[in-house]
């Protein structure tokens, strides 16, 4: 393909008289006919994979990638002075998710795909993304992230559907996405929408009328449930999801020539959390309109749905009043109260029914009873799913419970984010690891070759020096290049404990100011969204954001040491940061972090992780062995334990350790006192000192332990190139397509 004449005939024009803007949407347009070229007709089995958030992030590059046309397309822009980069710029991110959960998601579709298996993703078209985050006094501001423009990647399509609800009836409205995959076939994300959804509703932040379901039904990602009429427009949100893709499957399957009573020959639906759970009374009760009895759709759609838990944090699993579902979908109750009485009838234990004594549906015990397959996201989290949190179902269905650790797509997560790796690993071993991750392994011959391990450092210099102009550029940050790059960015969470992670700067602050130098400089950097409804994390930001102030404004530290908060984090942000980050920081309270992936992306891009034995740190661990990783922290058993001994008492951790109290403290001393929020601050080290529910205090010493040794290692700048090289060569594992093909070997069966 002659990339210059296709852009130019697409533009109309040459491209030295085009605008980016041009140019942009006519790649966009190039690449939308060339996925579609790529479209298989639909036969045999298909995978559903529906989940209430996918954050796919931009689409143009991973697109370009995709089709095998990147590298063209970006000599044939240079040839005419023009960096693909400020066309990427053009795009806006649709910020369809949270964090983990959703980006895992895009994961999935692009390794489906990739892999040439048959699937769609199910979802909703939500108006708006995440909120976009802006830094006001040191606090986080909620504003309104729109991103659907008039050229975008979404396509209208002519399916719609009526959906009930007890008192009203919506006409939905089905947008779709391609997804291409990687020099293979292209499938569909799928995105149901509602045409009277009005966006001028919202004002200047992010607040509207929670009750006029017809105009705020997909208008936001999550709208905040921290009342009851938040809750409720979150289960209007989820069923008016489900029933969109209960009805489309149904379509699709009888087009293949399913009678329904063969529905799990044609469809298996995978549910991403408890989310979509409502997929299974919904599709009972569509079978049943179809004339088949209310046993046999039970069988049917047991046999077709396969659920996977990404959480053992209570407030995340999922539980509503039987009253709101009276309220909003009253057509379910019944279904819901059979399959609340066959578990009755099986089972004596209260702990395993559908509906408990106050009248609360559990919603993750439906998807464990009837679906086939309960799945956790790494060995670790499997394992406790297993022995503790779920073990009354795993007694009852041992047969159904498996792992599947996560993973990433290599295309945006090595080959995207980082062209400059990706060329000189192609150039040390072929670029067969491409397609087969696991050809990695073949980077260890290179384990002692210097020149080898010197062009790693210069790389990772390079991409610290591009991070260093990025983010000058776009939130005038100033940062050191030749410091070391420590890095935390995730959604904002007590477990993940970013507050331990500035419970250390501040240790660090006022060490330098005792006069303890550190070696090389130290540049904090932390990218975290909070839930606008999440005080605690809310003062986490305003703590560090104080800090920041404070640290990088002292003549006597700031040449030894930063912190930095860079402002909405999101997915382009990710593919900037990673690339040039030495340190990743997976610092979570160990059992709570189901697996994470980030830190699978940092180890590819050759960063080390400093980490609890949490989720698929574990595994990390495992692979990259003890020389390439940084341990600390207690492990998952003794924490289980403290919590049902209830024993943990963070105030006696404060009492006994100097260096603690003296951390502790400054968070209200006078310094922070003079700038930042006196409540706030106050709040937080009460909770820290009262409560601290995910023992920052138990950890901290190990934790200054392993980071001082990791600091001083980063010195010896050959050893530390070759625990980079290490993690590069073992992070094959944590591909996407490995997960892929094994939820398809054991679940899906495609
Ligand atoms: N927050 C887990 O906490 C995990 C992802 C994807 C999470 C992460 O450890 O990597 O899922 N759980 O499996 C979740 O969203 C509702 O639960 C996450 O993203």
């Amino acid at each position: 393909m002659d990339i210059k004449n296709t852009l130019e005939q697409k533009l109309g024009k040459s491209i030295a008289d085009s605008s980016k803007q041009e140019i942009y949407v006519a790649l966009l347009n190039i690449t939308k006919d060339m996925s579609e070229e790529k479209v298989q007709e639909d036969t045999g089995k298909k995978v559903y994979y529906i989940s209430a958030e996918f954050l796919i992030g931009k689409l143009l590059s991973n697109n370009l990638i995709n089709l095998g046309i990147y590298a063209d397309v970006k000599k044939v822009l240079a040839d005419n002075g023009i960096s693909l980069a400020e066309i990427e710029e053009i795009e806006a991110e649709p910020s369809l998710g949270n964090g983990g959960l959703g980006r895992l998601a895009a994961c999935f579709l692009d390794s489906i795909a990739s892999l040439g298996l048959n699937g769609s993703g199910i979802g909703l078209n939500y108006h708006l993304g995440l909120f976009k985050q802006v830094f006001e006094n040191n606090k986080q501001k909620e504003t309104a992230n729109p991103w659907i423009e008039e050229n975008t990647f979404l396509r209208k399509t002519d399916v719609s559907y009526p959906v009930k609800f007890k008192d009203f009836t919506v006409q939905s409205r089905m947008y779709e996405i391609d997804v291409t995959g990687y020099d293979n076939r292209t499938n569909k994300l799928e995105l149901f929408d509602l045409d009277t959804v009005d966006d001028s509703i919202v004002g200047d932040g992010i607040d509207f009328d929670k009750k006029d379901i017809a105009k705020n039904l997909t208008l936001f990602l999550y709208p905040d449930d921290s009342d009851d009429d938040g809750r409720k427009l979150r289960i209007y949100q989820q069923y008016f999801m489900v029933s969109n893709g209960a009805k489309l499957i149904i379509d699709e399957c009888k087009k293949k020539g399913s009678n329904l009573h063969d529905l799990y020959n044609y469809a298996v639906i995978q549910i991403n959390d408890t989310h979509p759970t409502m997929v299974i009374p919904e599709l009972i009760r569509l079978l049943m309109e179809e004339g088949i009895d209310i046993d046999e759709a039970i069988e049917i759609v047991s046999k077709t749905c396969a659920y996977t838990n990404h959480t053992i944090l209570a407030e995340a699993l999922e539980k509503w009043p039987i009253s709101f579902l009276k309220e909003v979908v009253p057509q379910l109750v019944p279904i819901i109260e059979v399959l609340d009485d066959k578990v009755r009838r099986r089972f004596d234990d209260e702990s395993v029914v559908i509906i408990d004594k106050n009248d609360t549906v559990h919603m993750a015990h439906i998807d464990i009873h009837y679906g086939f397959s309960v799945n956790g996201v790494a060995a670790l989290h499997t394992e406790i799913l297993e022995k503790s949190e779920l073990n009354n179902f795993y007694k009852i269905y041992p047969e159904k419970f498996n792992n599947k650790t996560n993973g990433i797509t290599f295309r945006r997560w090595l080959l995207h984010c980082n062209p400059e790796l990706t060329d000189q690993l192609t150039e040390w071993i072929g670029d067969g690891y491409k397609k087969d991750a696991e050809e990695l392994k073949k980077l260890e011959k290179y384990l002692s070759d210097k020149d080898a391990l010197d062009t790693l450092l210069k790389i990772k210099t390079d991409n610290k020096a591009d991070f260093v102009d990025y983010i000058k550029r776009t939130q005038n940050i100033t940062l050191n290049p030749n410091s070391i790059f420590d890095i935390q960015v995730k959604r904002l969470h007590e477990y993940k404990r970013q507050q331990l992670n500035a419970l250390f700067v501040i240790h660090k602050y006022l060490e330098i100011k005792k006069g303890n130098i550190p070696e090389t400089p130290i540049t904090v950097i932390f990218g975290a969204k909070a839930a606008p409804a999440y005080i605690i994390a809310k003062d986490i930001i305003h703590l560090i954001l104080c800090l920041q102030e404070i640290i990088n404004n002292d003549p006597e530290v700031n040449k030894y040491l930063n912190v930095v908060m860079v402002e909405n984090y999101n997915v382009t942000m990710a593919e900037r940061l990673i690339p040039a980050c030495d340190i990743s920081e997976q610092i979570s309270l160990a059992s709570k972090e189901a697996s994470g992936t980030g830190n699978m992306k940092f180890m590819l891009n050759g960063a080390i992780t400093l980490g609890t034995e949490d989720g698929a740190n574990v595994e990390i661990h495992q692979f990259v062995g003890d020389d390439n990783i940084y341990i600390f922290g207690a492990e998952s058993d003794e924490v289980i334990a403290h919590y049902a001994n209830s024993d943990y008492v963070s105030r006696d951790y404060y009492e006994k350790n100097p260096a603690l109290k003296e951390a502790v403290d400054f968070i209200t001393g006078d310094a922070m006192l003079k700038i930042g929020d006196e409540t706030q601050l106050n709040r937080l080290k009460n909770e820290l000192l009262n409560k601290d529910w995910f023992m920052t205090f138990l950890d901290f010493d190990s934790y200054v332990e392993t980071k001082e040794k990791a600091y001083a290692d980063f010195n010896d700048r050959e050893a530390w190139a070759k625990k980079m090289l290490v993690n590069i060569s073992q992070a094959g594992f944590f591909s996407s397509d490995r997960t892929i093909a094994q939820y398809n070997e054991d679940i899906w069966k495609l």
